[in-house]
């Protein structure tokens, strides 16, 4: 089934000079880019979008890193996009991501993992007009 789902290049990766790198890995594992904005995420818009890991030990140091620069928002359309993005992607913790995969490549820890990706249908429907209006979508 075609769906869409959201990601995020993160600080670290934008800040590393990373950002192309990653749309080529997604555009080979055949994603189309429907919305691609750069942006820095406002404190309030980072509590807010990692709201459900309010409480935890590494939420206030998760904002902290969201907010540090730039970030590239992404909606992408593929078959089965939520999975396959989720394999592309690796491991939420690089040490465990598999060979191949963009934070294999490019993340440094479980926090500054690089990208970040829905991680399901009801996330993807929500993370994505967090950022994009549907009207904007092509
Ligand atoms: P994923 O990004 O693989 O869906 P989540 O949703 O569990 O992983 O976590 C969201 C983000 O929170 C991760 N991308 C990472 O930046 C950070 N994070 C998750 N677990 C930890 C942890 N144990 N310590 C520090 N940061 C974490």
């Amino acid at each position: 089934m075609i769906e869409r789902t959201f990601s995020i290049i993160k600080p670290d990766a934008v800040a590393a000079g990373h950002a192309g790198e990653i749309l080529a890995m997604l555009e080979a594992a055949g994603f189309k880019i429907l919305g691609l904005r750069m942006l820095r995420m406002r404190e309030e818009q980072a509590r807010e979008f990692y709201a459900v890991h309010r409480g935890k030990g590494f939420y206030e140091s998760l904002v902290a890193f969201m907010t540090e620069g730039p970030v590239i928002v992404l909606a992408l359309e593929r078959e089965d996009a939520i999975v396959k993005l989720r394999e592309v992607m690796g491991a939420t913790n690089p040490a465990n991501a598999a060979e191949g995969t963009i934070r294999k490549r490019f993340a440094a820890n479980i926090e500054r993992n690089a990208i970040h990706g829905s991680d399901a249908p009801a996330t993807a429907e929500t993370e994505l007009p967090f950022f994009f209006p549907t009207a904007d979508l092509v």
